[in-house]
C-alpha cells in the first residue's frame, strides 16, 4: 500500500479503535507493591488533546520525531510538541478550555534506561487514569486498560532501549458499555490522576501476597502467594515481632500456608500493625498488616467477635484545586476530620479511592467501605461490561486486601432491580468472596417509595443490607423513614449508606428553606431521632463529608457542586449539621475526639 492510499484508509476507517481494544492490562498483570522501590516518572510529560482520535487512526505513536527537512510527507502530530505537564493531574483543571473536555489525550515522555542487574524486568505502574488507557513504548502498542480508578501495570522489559519514548493515550468519554456508564453524580475528570512509576524487578518476582487472620481461627495467619514464574520452589515468610518464620513450598509458582500465631488484634481502638516480610530468590517484599476478623451475627456486625456500630460518613475523591488527585496531606486531613466528627468508619464512594487512604486508615484505626462504580444504569446484559466490572473488582481486591481497615467491598450503588442486574451483581459478589473470604459484601439497595419497604432482590445476596434514603430531602415526609425502618424484617444488618440534605456554606436561611444550613441541620436532627430507635441498624454513613464538583447540579445554590457536604468545598468550613452528627456519634461511642 502506498502512503497516499494508506492515508485515505485512515480517513475512512471507523474501526480504527479495534486493534487497540485488547484489554490485556488487567488484574493478572498486577505486581505486589509492598516495600518496593519505585522510580517516579511523574515529571517531564508533554500533552496533546485529540478529540477526533486521529492519533489512533493515523498511528501517531509511530512518529519518528525527525526534523522537517528529513520528512517525506507532511505530518499532523509531533508528540514532543505538546504542552508540558507534571503528573498526576486532571486535565480539566489544567487550563480553562479543558474544563469540560471529554475525549482523548496523548501524554508523551522520554526516559533513559540501563539495567542494574542481568535479567532485570521492568514494569510501568500507573496508579490510575480515567478511563481507557493505551500504552505505547518506542512506537509499539503494549496494551490497554479499562477502568478509571484502579492501577495499571505493563511490563516494558522487551521493548526497552537506552533512550525510550513512552506514550499514554487516555480517553474519558462516557459510553454505554463503561462502568460507570454515562450518567453519574460526580465530575468526569480526565487524565492520569495517580502516580506514574517504574519498577525494577528480578527475573522471578513476587506477584501477589495475601496475608490475613484466618476467618475460622483467630490463632492462625493464612498466607497466599503467587510468583511471576513457575520455577520458584520456596518462599520465606516472616513476622519478626511474632517470631513467625515459615518456609512455604511453591507448586506451579504459587503457595499457601496456615501459620499458628497469636497477634494482638487490630481494631479502631488499637490499630496494631505488624511488619511482614516475604523473600523468594532475589526478590523481597514487605508490608505492615493488621489482623482482625469481621463477621455478621443476625443484625449485628462483629469486629473480633464484638458488636461494632459503624459511625460513618461518605466521601468522594475530589478537590477544588486538584480534582481527583489525592495528596497525602489531603488524605491525612480527611481522616483527622472524620475522627473529629466521631467516625470509626468511612464509605469511600463511588469508585476505588487512592490506595494511600487505606494504608493511612490502617494506622489511624478507621474502618473502610470500598466501592466499585457499578452506579445507576449500567449495561447489565453486556458480557464485556461484566468483564470490565469484574476486572476492576479484582484489581481493587488485589490492591487492598492486606488492609485490615477495609471491612466492606461494595459492589455498587442504586441500580434498578432487573434480572440482568441481579445476575451481574451476584457474579460480582461470588468473585469477591472467592478472592477474599475475610470481608463483608454490601451494596446500596432500593426502597420502594410507594409502600416504604426495602424491595431489592440483591438484599438476599449481600451480607450488609445498605439503603440510601433521603427522607427530609428528596422525600420531605420523615414519616416514610419510620415506616421503612419498621417494615425492615431481614435477619441481616441494616446500614444507612446515604442520608442528607444540601446546604450552601454560610447561607443562613431558616429551617424551612431548602439549601440553608439550618434546613440541613434539621434533617440530621429528624433522621437521628428515628434512627436511634432502630434495633437492626448497624451504622450509617451520611452523604457526605465535603461538597464535591458535579456537572449535573446547576441551580443557584449549587453552581456545579453537590452541596450535601457537612463541610464546604474548602474542606475547612463546617456547616451547622456537622455538630449535630458529631453529637450523635459521641453518644454512640465512635471516636471521642481523642
Ligand atoms: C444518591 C447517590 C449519590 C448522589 C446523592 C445525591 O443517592 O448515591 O451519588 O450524589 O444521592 O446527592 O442526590
Amino acid at each position: 500500500m502506498t502512503e497516499a492510499s494508506n492515508t485515505v484508509r485512515f480517513l475512512h476507517d471507523e474501526d480504527y479503535g479495534a486493534p487497540f481494544d485488547t484489554r490485556t492490562l488487567d488484574h493478572q498483570s498486577m505486581v505486589f507493591m509492598g516495600g518496593r522501590l519505585t522510580e517516579s516518572l511523574n515529571d517531564g510529560w508533554r500533552f496533546v488533546i485529540d478529540p477526533f482520535d486521529t492519533g489512533l487512526r493515523q498511528h501517531w505513536y509511530r512518529d519518528e520525531a525527525v526534523p522537517a527537512a528529513e520528512r517525506g510527507m507532511p505530518w499532523d502530530f509531533q508528540p514532543d510538541h505538546g504542552a508540558p505537564v507534571e503528573l498526576p493531574a486532571c486535565w480539566n483543571l489544567q487550563e480553562p478550555e479543558l474544563r469540560h473536555y471529554e475525549g482523548t489525550v496523548w501524554y508523551t515522555r522520554w526516559f533513559d534506561y540501563a539495567p542494574s542487574v542481568d535479567g532485570e524486568r521492568v514494569v510501568l505502574r500507573i496508579g490510575a487514569a480515567n478511563y481507557d488507557t493505551k500504552v505505547f513504548l518506542n512506537g509499539r502498542f503494549l496494551g490497554n486498560h479499562l477502568g478509571g480508578s484502579t492501577p495499571i501495570f505493563v511490563e516494558l522489559t522487551d521493548g526497552l532501549a537506552a533512550r525510550n519514548r513512552l506514550q499514554l493515550c487516555v480517553n474519558n468519554t462516557r459510553t454505554l458499555d463503561r462502568v460507570p456508564m454515562r450518567h453519574f453524580d460526580w465530575f468526569n475528570y480526565g487524565g492520569v490522576h495517580r502516580d506514574v512509576a517504574l519498577l525494577r524487578l528480578p527475573p522471578v518476582f513476587i506477584r501477589d501476597l495475601f496475608v490475613r487472620l484466618a476467618p475460622d481461627d483467630a490463632g492462625v495467619i493464612e498466607v497466599d502467594v503467587t510468583l511471576s514464574d513457575r520455577s520458584a520452589e520456596i518462599l520465606v515468610f516472616e513476622i519478626p515481632e511474632l517470631a513467625v518464620s515459615a518456609t512455604i513450598a511453591l507448586r506451579g509458582g504459587a503457595g499457601t500456608a496456615r501459620i499458628p500465631a497469636q497477634p494482638d488484634l487490630w481494631s479502631p481502638d488499637s490499630p496494631k500493625l505488624y511488619d511482614v516480610v516475604a523473600r523468594c530468590g532475589a526478590d523481597e517484599v514487605r508490608d505492615r498488616i493488621g489482623f482482625r476478623q469481621v463477621t455478621v451475627d443476625g443484625t449485628q456486625v462483629l469486629l473480633n467477635g464484638e458488636p461494632v456500630f459503624l459511625c460513618g460518613i461518605c466521601v468522594h475523591e475530589d478537590d477544588e484545586a486538584l480534582g481527583r488527585v489525592r495528596t497525602e496531606e489531603d488524605a491525612r486531613r480527611m481522616l483527622a476530620t472524620a475522627k473529629e466528627l466521631g467516625c470509626n468508619f468511612l464509605r469511600l464512594t463511588h469508585y476505588p479511592h487512592h490506595e494511600m487512604v487505606a494504608q493511612l486508615a490502617d494506622e489511624a484505626g478507621i474502618l473502610l467501605w470500598e466501592e466499585l462504580p457499578v452506579y445507576w444504569a449500567v449495561a447489565f446484559d453486556n458480557p464485556a461490561t461484566l468483564a470490565d466490572a469484574e476486572n476492576q473488582l479484582l484489581e481493587l481486591i488485589k490492591r487492598d486486601r492486606n488492609r485490615a481497615s477495609v471491612v466492606v467491598w461494595s459492589i455498587g450503588n442504586e441500580n434498578a432491580d432487573t434480572d440482568a442486574r441481579l445476575a451481574f451483581k451476584t457474579k460480582l459478589a461470588e468473585t469477591a468472596r472467592a478472592h477474599d473470604p475475610t470481608r463483608l459484601i454490601s451494596a446500596a439497595c432500593l426502597i420502594n417509595k410507594g409502600n416504604y419497604r426495602l424491595e431489592d432482590r440483591l438484599a438476599a445476596v449481600i451480607d450488609i443490607v445498605a439503603i440510601n434514603e433521603y427522607y427530609g430531602w428528596y422525600e420531605p415526609d420523615m414519616d416514610g423513614l419510620a415506616q421503612t425502618l419498621t417494615a425492615y424484617d431481614l435477619d441481616k444488618p441494616l446500614f444507612i449508606s446515604e442520608v442528607g440534605a444540601g446546604a450552601l456554606t454560610g447561607w443562613d436561611g431558616s429551617e424551612t428553606e431548602l439549601f440553608s444550613e439550618a434546613y440541613q441541620a434539621a434533617v440530621y436532627r429528624g433522621q437521628i431521632e428515628l434512627l436511634r430507635g432502630c434495633a437492626a441498624l448497624c451504622g450509617l454513613s451520611p452523604w457526605l463529608l465535603y461538597d464535591f464538583r458535579t456537572e449535573r447540579r446547576q441551580n443557584a445554590f449549587q453552581q456545579g457542586w453537590n452541596r450535601k457536604g457537612l463541610i464546604g468545598a474548602d474542606k475547612a468550613t463546617r456547616k451547622a449539621a456537622f455538630a449535630v452528627l458529631q453529637g450523635f456519634y459521641r453518644e454512640r461511642g465512635g471516636f471521642s475526639g481523642a
